[in-house]
């Protein structure tokens, strides 16, 4: 049941992926924020990478216009996860990091209302089903093939990030204490130039009609996966079997009832559904539920 140490340490009730270190994360909470910092946390499998991708074209003209050529991680780092050792105190301004932090662990300064942050959740059906197709590409990330033990690790939040209702109601739960946006995979899904809109308005960039267009159209699931870099088709050869799929897989709302059998969903409810009744979030279970 326990998760293997060759994969994952545990630090303050979390668990994180052994490509980085626990003095490393530790040392986060001291982090400097520069105001002009854009933090985009989100719990595994929510949206990180199209949130990453849709927040570089609106920052950057050159991915916008296709006349720059550069890798998303280097334009928007794992905060935790430095995976390229760079320099992230001396990064172009406005730097922006993804993170899969809970709230109590990333830079303190952050919980004085700088910077920004834009928290990303999606349903925790299809976010396990997207982790256990993961887990089979990502070799820095324990594949597990049986998926009644995959959703039992994952009910006990003994996963990468931890427990994911705990970091979705953290997140929730101490909103006033960021300048924060929260959004859901599933309302990017039904509506992404609004989601794209909303973006623009809380980091106060202002892009016309034509560029807006243009960041929705290269943000779509199906101009995502063509594009290498969207699709980190890049990563480090010992980091993914590219063989055993992408990380783009399917974009989905609903992929969950193609693999979950009747008794697993009720498993899953019965542990789970009761409690997210304390989030503040109508959660799509299916791409034709209204929203
Ligand atoms: S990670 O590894 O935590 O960074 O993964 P993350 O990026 O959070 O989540 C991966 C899932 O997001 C899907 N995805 C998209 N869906 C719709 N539209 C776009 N443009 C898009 N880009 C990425 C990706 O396919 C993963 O979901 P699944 O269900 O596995 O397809």
């Amino acid at each position: 049941m326990e998760p293997s140490k060759e994969y994952l340490f545990e630090y303050k009730g979390v668990y994180f992926v052994t490509n980085t270190s626990l003095e490393y994360v530790a040392s986060l909470e001291d982090f400097e924020i520069r105001d002009s910092d854009i933090f985009l946390a989100t719990y595994p499998k929510s949206g990180t990478v199209w949130t990453q991708n849709i927040l570089s074209l609106i920052i950057h003209e050159g991915h916008r216009n296709g006349t720059e050529n550069m890798e998303t991680m280097d334009r928007i780092p794992w905060l935790e996860y430095n995976l390229k050792n760079m320099d992230y105190a001396n990064l172009p301004l406005p730097r922006v990091f993804a993170t899969h932090l809970p709230y109590y662990l990333v830079p303190r300064d952050l919980r004085k209302k700088r910077a920004c942050v834009i928290y990303v959740s999606r349903n925790p059906k299809d976010v396990m089903v997207s982790y256990y197709h993961f887990s089979k590409y990502i070799t820095t990330v324990e594949e597990i093939t049986d998926f009644n033990l995959l959703m039992e690790r994952f009910l006990a939040g003994k996963v990468v990030a931890g427990s994911w209702l705990d970091h979705v109601s953290g997140w929730y739960s101490h909103a006033e204490d960021f300048n924060i946006l929260f959004l859901t995979y599933e309302e990017m899904k039904k509506d992404l130039r609004s989601a794209v809109l909303k973006i623009c308005n809380f980091i106060g960039k202002k892009l016309s009609e034509a560029e807006v267009d243009s960041v929705v159209r290269q943000a779509t699931f199906e101009n995502m996966k063509k594009d290498p870099r969207a699709n980190y088709e890049n990563l480090p050869d010992d980091m993914a079997a590219k063989d055993k799929g992408s990380f783009l897989r399917k974009g989905t709302v609903g992929d969950w009832k193609n693999i979950m059998t009747v008794a697993q969903s009720e498993r899953f409810d019965q542990v789970l559904k009761e409690k997210m009744k304390t989030l503040p979030i109508k959660f799509i279970w299916d791409i034709n539920d209204e929203m």
